[in-house]
């Protein structure tokens, strides 16, 4: 265990925005009194209409729901780039690093406000009304951060789809939220690889019309000029549609919890979750942790390498970042092209202060050696982040030591897309930093550790992690599924919200995230329900029966073990190995690729039908000496099979 502190750095503690008095002191004032913490910390931003009652939210099983800000109302759009216009007009809103590193662009925010405003009466001209969602299925390119906020101008609700998924996971979400449009590009570039994104948008519309979902509009931004169909009435090229439009596009005037945008994300049961959050709630929360947590300072230029795809593109990308005037950053591409220096030289090209990333990413560049680092100059970081996943001592003090030469402190920051924002997380200038613990509660965070049956521990202890009353940007409900929202995060432990991670607290009162409790794994910082790959397996015509579950990798932080029972008269091969890799691939998108898969002639099951997971993750990760209590299965000697058989891990 790293229990060793590392103090804020002398330069840090100068510079920094707060120290740990004045942590101290607000968090107190945050738990003491919620609504005069949240009341006076919600102004800034702006509102049209100003709120009144700040508050009101039930976590009781029976009644489930929150609300924030209720009576005000405001424009997400406007605050992100409206009201920075006569400060900040000429200044830099995005800066966008293509996957080639001869291109990029620099986006102020007068730019910004011109292509969102036409953009947005693009959408109104082609009939998207306030309320309708929009899907975004877009690579890393500028006009997925306009695409957001071109949404939230007039009212309409995003859901984006990451471009690694698949068409039928596409598919699936414009069904589930019922969208009608979608916005996408001819192909993604990524490491020098095309992603048929056009041709992928194609097939997942066919395969919702089977449902009964049409979609009325395709709007297609041209990246790569590849060859697309067109589909006459239903298709329209971007550039045409906006030239065609106005620049003038007055933002609409939302409630506070009217619905931002909805963002589908895997559970431990059944279809991925839409998760939705709300307006006003969501950016006071969204900005002031990216204010605090990466202690941004005015003119500093701010990445987070993440997609927006996934929530942290959200709310460390554009929302965040924009609704507080910064320079962001968004790349296109990946950490190791052309070369695993790719990271250190954005940083210094663009002279970036501020860097997020993913745990992942750091081991794999760890993996490629410190001479890429090194060659590298830079001197402009000044704080780390990680976010994604539980980071280990090891790339956490090779982050500290090598890319940030003991001078940047690092924000390991845990939170969910539930959560809309960072939870739990140092503050630069406030938190002594220990080497893979995410530290402390963020204000109006109240982190409780659990046993089973739900009892609050107190002290050094571990246990499920819950929390223990409501912050701003907290989802607000499943999307078309309240009763679903309730089940999933109020149920386990009444009256609190369970996280699905485990955790254990420290003497100091510090935090360390120790991963899911659920049937939720973790791979390469993406979530994936253990279900939806089962059920990927399942529906293939030679399978029977599948059980999917993470084990240790040394990249990935998890990798993904299936086992697989083959249909009566089916034959086990390494070819069929790979088709089934390939397989899940099709059916889901690559990053819910098997790394191993091992053929059982019997699943461990319970004598009433339950497979018994506990006893595969067991054998996935080699631990067979404490298989546990294996008296209740049904036929025991599937168990000898398994481990006689198991794969090896990479
Ligand atoms: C933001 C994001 C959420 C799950 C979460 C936890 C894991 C995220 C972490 C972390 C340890 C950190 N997680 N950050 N675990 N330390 N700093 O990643 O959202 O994709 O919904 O994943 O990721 O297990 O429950 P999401």
């Amino acid at each position: 265990m790293h229990d060793e502190l590392y103090p804020v750095p002398e330069a840090t503690a100068k510079a920094a925005l707060i120290d740990n008095d004045k942590y101290l002191q607000m968090y107190q004032q945050s738990i003491d009194d919620p609504n005069a913490f949240w009341g006076e910390h919600g102004k800034r931003i702006d509102w049209i209409k100003p709120y009144t009652k700040v508050k009101n939210t039930s976590y009781d099983y029976h009644n489930v729901s929150i609300k924030w800000f209720e009576d005000g109302t405001l424009n997400v759009a406007a605050n992100c780039i409206d009201r920075h216009l006569e400060t900040r007009g000429d200044q830099t809103a995005i800066i966008w690093e293509g996957d080639d590193p001869a291109d990029d662009e620099h986006i102020t925010y007068r730019q910004l406000h011109e292509r969102v405003s036409r953009l947005a009466n693009a959408f109104k001209d082609n009939g998207v009304k306030k309320g309708d969602r929009v899907t975004i299925y877009l690579p890393m390119i500028p006009e997925a951060a306009y695409a957001m906020l071109a949404c939230a101008r007039i009212g309409a609700v995003h859901s984006i789809v990451f471009g690694g998924f698949s068409p039928d996971s596409l598919a699936n979400r414009i069904e589930d939220c019922r969208s009608s449009f979608i916005i996408t590009a001819d192909e993604g570039l990524r490491g020098g690889r095309k992603v048929p994104l056009k041709a992928n948008t194609d097939k997942a519309i066919e395969v919702a019309a089977r449902d009964g979902a049409v979609v009325d509009k395709v709007i297609v931004v041209k990246r790569t000029g590849g060859d697309i169909a067109m589909k006459e009435g239903r298709d329209v090229w971007y550039h045409e549609a906006v030239e065609a439009a106005s620049p003038d596009c007055p933002p609409e005037e939302m409630s506070a919890e009217d619905p931002l945008f909805i963002l589908y994300t895997s559970g431990s049961t059944g279809k991925p979750k839409g998760v939705m959050h709300t307006t006003g709630g969501y950016l006071v929360y969204a900005s002031m942790t990216h204010e605090y947590v990466f202690d941004y300072q005015d003119a500093e230029v701010y990445w987070c390498t993440a997609d927006v795809g996934w929530v942290t593109g959200h709310s460390y990308i554009v929302y965040g970042p924009l609704a507080n005037g910064a320079t962001t950053l968004m790349f296109e591409g990946v950490p190791n092209y052309p070369s695993p220096s790719r990271f250190w030289e954005v940083v210094d090209k663009h002279k970036v202060s501020i860097f997020y990333t993913a745990p992942t990413a750091i081991r794999a560049l760890m993996g490629a050696g410190e001479d890429y680092v090194k060659k590298t100059d830079r001197s402009s970081l000044r704080i780390l982040g990680s976010v994604g996943e539980p980071i280990n001592p090891e790339a956490w003090i090779w982050y500290y030591d090598v890319v940030g030469e003991k001078r940047c402190p690092i924000v390991d920051t845990w939170w969910q897309t539930e959560t809309g924002g960072i939870l739990i997380t140092p503050l630069p200038g406030a938190t002594a930093l220990k080497p893979g613990s995410a530290t402390r509660p963020f204000f109006g965070i109240q982190p409780q550790i659990v046993d089973a049956e739900g009892k609050e521990l107190d002290g050094a202890t571990e246990g499920n992690l819950v929390i223990a009353d409501s912050w701003p940007g907290q989802m607000r409900t499943v999307y078309g599924d309240h009763e679903r929202f309730v089940q999933t995060y109020f149920s386990t432990y009444k009256g609190k919200y369970f996280t699905g991670d485990g955790c254990r607290r420290d003497a100091d009162g510090y935090y360390w995230i120790t991963g899911r409790v659920d049937d939720v794994i973790n791979v390469s910082g993406h979530r994936m329900g253990t279900a939806e790959v089962e059920s990927a397996l399942v529906a293939h015509p030679k399978v029977s029966e599948a059980a999917v579950v993470g084990y240790p990798h040394s990249l990935k932080g998890q990798g993904i073990y299936a086992y697989v029972t083959l249909m009566e008269g089916e034959e086990p091969s390494e070819e069929l190995q790979k088709e089934l890799v390939k397989w899940v691939r099709n059916e889901i998108g690559p990053i819910a690729s098997p790394d191993l898969i091992q053929f059982a002639p019997g699943l461990p099951k319970t004598r009433s039908g339950k497979i018994m997971r506990r006893i595969l993750r067991k054998i996935a990760e080699d631990a067979f000496e404490n298989l546990g209590d294996t008296s209740t299965l049904a036929d025991p000697g599937v168990v000898e099979d398994l481990i006689e058989n198991r794969q090896n891990r990479a």
